[in-house]
């Protein structure tokens, strides 16, 4: 019997979630957007579109919820017309003609984000949005990245055997400090978007993002995070022929992140700056 989502009590609630609110040492963040990217996540996203609403005012006072749907064949799109309609002042969604895959879709959201900070994870609901409060808990002012890693994976066990594999490889290939570069929890300062550009338009975007954000130098801490058995539709990432494209789109971006370091020879952007007063 797979181990299904927890009931009661909820988890954040004894993690954080009463601290975050109430604790003397919890300093709100600025502002979020909370990111989803949806593709055929029809059965999952009102919950975690729900779940960003209620959590986010623990952790800010300035929030939104950004979702992009991809094209999904399911009933997203109705699903995701409907919450927009019932939460005109915090939900902006926005759908997709031309898929532009997960990366197109993640660099989408990044792109649209109008918050201080940039939260995303997946619309399936493979991890609880109200951990949020986790990654909040753990910003400092030199901190630019919060990355959840799972405490347990809740994947068929063939899929966790070949994902250790896979993270491990990944670590190895570039370098990763982090431990979980496969965690798509991750609570990120908007301005890393100002000083990285990212490419991918496949889920080689989690590795992408990984790596160029640590060759920038910010500072990223980790901390622990559930994960959960998918409750609807299935898997679209592990299939022979993603799994085969995506070991050889792997190959290519050692080639450019590691060997020739494409990333540190292009000249960074320069921040932007509010405008500093000119000498009359
Ligand atoms: N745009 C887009 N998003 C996808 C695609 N496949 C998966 N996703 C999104 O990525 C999320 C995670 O995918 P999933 O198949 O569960 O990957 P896994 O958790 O690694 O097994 C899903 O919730 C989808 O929103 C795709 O082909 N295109
Ligand atoms: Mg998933």
């Amino acid at each position: 019997m797979p181990e299904a989502h927890p009931t009661t009590p909820c988890p954040v609630r004894s993690a954080g979630y009463d601290e975050a609110k109430d604790g003397d040492d919890f300093m709100k963040l600025s502002s979020v957007t909370v990111f989803y990217p949806c593709y055929n996540d029809a059965g999952t996203i009102p919950t975690m579109i729900l779940r960003a609403l209620y959590t986010l005012p623990y952790i800010t006072d300035d929030y939104e919820v950004v979702v992009i749907n991809d094209g999904s064949q399911d009933d997203s799109a109705l699903v995701l017309d409907e919450m927009a309609r019932l939460y005109p002042d915090h939900l902006r969604v926005m759908h997709r003609t031309q898929p532009s895959g997960y990366g197109g879709v993640l660099r989408g959201g990044f792109a649209s984000a109008r918050k201080d900070w940039v939260f995303y994870t997946d619309g399936d609901a493979q991890y609880d949005a109200r951990e949020l409060t986790l990654l909040a808990e753990a910003v400092t002012d030199n901190v630019d990245m919060v990355n959840g890693y799972k405490i347990k994976r809740h994947d068929p066990w063939h899929r966790v055997v070949i994902g250790l594999a896979y993270q491990y490889f990944v670590k190895l290939v570039f370098g990763l400090v982090i431990r979980d570069v496969d965690c798509d929890f991750r609570l990120m300062r908007r301005t890393i978007f100002d000083h990285i550009t990212l490419e991918s338009t496949t889920g080689t975007i989690t590795f992408e993002l990984v790596k160029k954000i640590q060759d920038a130098g910010y500072h990223i801490v980790e901390v622990p995070v559930h994960h959960w058995y998918r409750q609807y539709g299935e898997s679209q990432f592990f299939n022979f022929r993603r799994v085969g494209k995506t070991l050889i789109a792997l190959l290519g971006w050692w080639w450019r992140l590691v060997v020739r370091k494409e990333h540190l020879k292009s000249p960074t952007p320069a921040a932007p700056h509010v405008d500093e007063a000119k000498p009359e």
